[in-house]
């Protein structure tokens, strides 16, 4: 590095041979890859999973599988990874330990906040033969409790509306597809790596249901030439801090804007159901099968189950992380019997796994000091979350006539989080949920009555189905969990789920 100066260099291509030896560089010739897939939504999530199975693949077996990176929702790129060529550290940290490593897979950014049209001309081009896309639950527009396209949805109206200039997924990949047909006819595998249950059916039927609604035939034509695998990805990336890219900084002497931090586990079990070439990340530790349900209850259960609950009850016993909820007893003693008790036993057989190690080894992860994930970063878009975390393992288990005392409080956890941020109860945290004006609008006209509470805020069908949101047994102990969630020993609700 440049020893006169005194500010550090930014990171970028000609920084590579000068770095730490401690930080691993791409093991591959960068200047010679081309762009053959796009990933919409390039976030730390992105950085830390697909982008480094990625580069672990042409490290191994170099091919033309550079990613192009898009994004229609803040944050804009070109200001950060744009600037370092698509370069950026991977750390992986646990506890004291730190791994740093420079991840190039990442070719170009695009940003296409202010209108498609750039996003539209990659996802288009004859190049790209596969688009990963991680844009969040909601991204998808769908009704979370039924997984249909959800028409009322006022992106979806807009871009029904003006398909040539759409602003949602589901509206911008149809026309994508649209443009394909139309230029060069060449088929395109969408893989979703959001953590939506059946993610590859849901981003298949909102895509489908758009187009549908356009008409001309672009359904068919998407039927034949279009493949939506499902998949499950797996890795703890919390949002990244201005600490984590000073610590780069000072560890390393360099300046990175797109730095990713990740825990040392990661998992990506991907649906064999493509529409051409894709890259094979089944070299590099990806799992390639027929059916990813089974491996997709037991992450989104078990250990996105245990992030959603820890996540809320732990806002509500006033603790920062994940870190600090596992390690209070009471929420510790919670989760490890609402895991073993009432959701182990609703899992299918996995493949290659023992769902007893899964949840002991995922409440290891979840004790990780170094990962700095925030109970509210966690708690966001909580009505998106609880359906396949929560709510689909009491429907199972009620289905057998089983107890769902526990997995019921995390439930009633969702609402008081929301609940205490409306006027009525002063606000009480900020809250980022497309179902948190409702709820606000519930609590600022019933007030503090948890029956009548909970009653209205069940009657949401789109996220409680009826069968569900009748059930006594689950009324009850949503509603008794709720009262004492909103008094002021919101973890007497925890300390009583535990003397049934
Ligand atoms: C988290 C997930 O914010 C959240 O919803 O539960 O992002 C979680 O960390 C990942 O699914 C882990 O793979």
């Amino acid at each position: 590095m440049n020893a006169a100066s005194t500010a550090p260099e930014t990171l970028g291509p000609a920084l590579l041979d000068q770095l730490p030896a401690a930080v691993r560089t791409p093991g591959y010739d960068r200047t010679t890859l081309a762009p053959g897939m796009a990933h919409l939504g390039v976030g730390a999530f992105h950085r830390c999973h697909q982008a480094e199975y990625t580069d672990d693949l042409l490290a191994r077996q170099f091919d033309r599988w550079g990613i192009v990176g898009i994004n229609i929702r803040p944050p804009t790129l070109a200001d950060t990874l744009g600037r370092q060529s698509g370069l950026y550290t991977r750390l992986i940290r646990e506890n004291s330990h730190i791994e740093a490593r420079i991840i190039g897979s990442i070719v170009k950014v695009v940003d296409s906040q202010a209108s498609a049209g750039p996003a539209l001309t990659v996802l288009s081009s004859r190049d790209i033969e596969l688009v990963t896309m991680t844009v969040t639950e909601k991204g998808y527009c769908h009704i979370p409790s039924s997984g249909a396209l959800d028409l009322g949805h006022p992106d979806i109206v807009h871009d029904l509306a003006n398909p040539h200039a759409p602003r949602s997924v589901p509206g911008i990949l149809a026309r994508a597809l649209e443009l394909r047909r139309a230029t060069h006819g060449r088929p395109l595998t969408l893989l979703s790596c959001d953590n939506i249950p059946a993610n590859g059916v849901i981003l298949e039927t909102v895509v489908r249901s758009f187009a549908e609604r356009r008409g001309n035939g672009l359904a068919e034509w998407i039927a034949a030439n279009a493949a939506f695998p499902s998949a499950m990805v797996d890795r703890i990336a919390p949002a990244v801090t201005q600490h984590d890219l000073d610590s780069v900084e000072q560890w390393f002497g360099y300046r990175d804007a797109a730095v990713a931090v990740g825990e040392p586990f990661r998992q990506w079990v991907i649906e064999q159901k493509f529409a051409g070439r894709v890259p094979r990340w089944d070299l590099v530790g990806a799992t390639f099968v027929d059916d990813v349900t089974p491996f997709e209850h037991l992450k989104m259960r078990v250990l996105n189950g245990a992030q959603t609950t820890l996540a809320t009850l732990g806002v509500l016993a006033g603790l920062e992380h994940t870190s600090d909820a596992i390690a209070d007893p009471l929420l510790s003693a919670f989760i490890r019997r609402m895991l073993v008790e009432e959701t182990l036993p609703t899992l299918m057989p996995v493949p290659g796994m023992d769902p007893s190690a899964y949840v002991e080894q995922s409440l290891g992860r979840l004790k990780n000091t170094a990962i700095r994930h925030r109970n509210h970063q966690i708690a966001t878009d909580g009505s998106q979350k609880i359906v396949q975390r929560l709510l689909n393992p009491i429907r199972d288990r009620l289905r057998l006539g089983q107890t769902i005392g526990l997995l019921s409080v995390p439930v009633a956890g969702w609402m008081a989080y929301l609940i205490q941020a409306s006027d009525r109860f002063g606000k009480r945290w900020p809250v980022s949920d497309p179902y948190a004006g409702k709820v606000a609008e519930i609590a600022d006209a019933t007030g503090r009555d948890a029956p009548a509470l909970a009653s209205a805020i069940l009657a949401i069908d789109t996220i409680f189905d009826p069968g569900l949101a009748a059930n006594a047994a689950f009324r009850a102990a949503v509603t008794s969990a709720l009262g004492e969630l909103l008094s002021d020993d919101p973890m007497a609700a925890v300390r009583h789920s535990l003397e049934q």
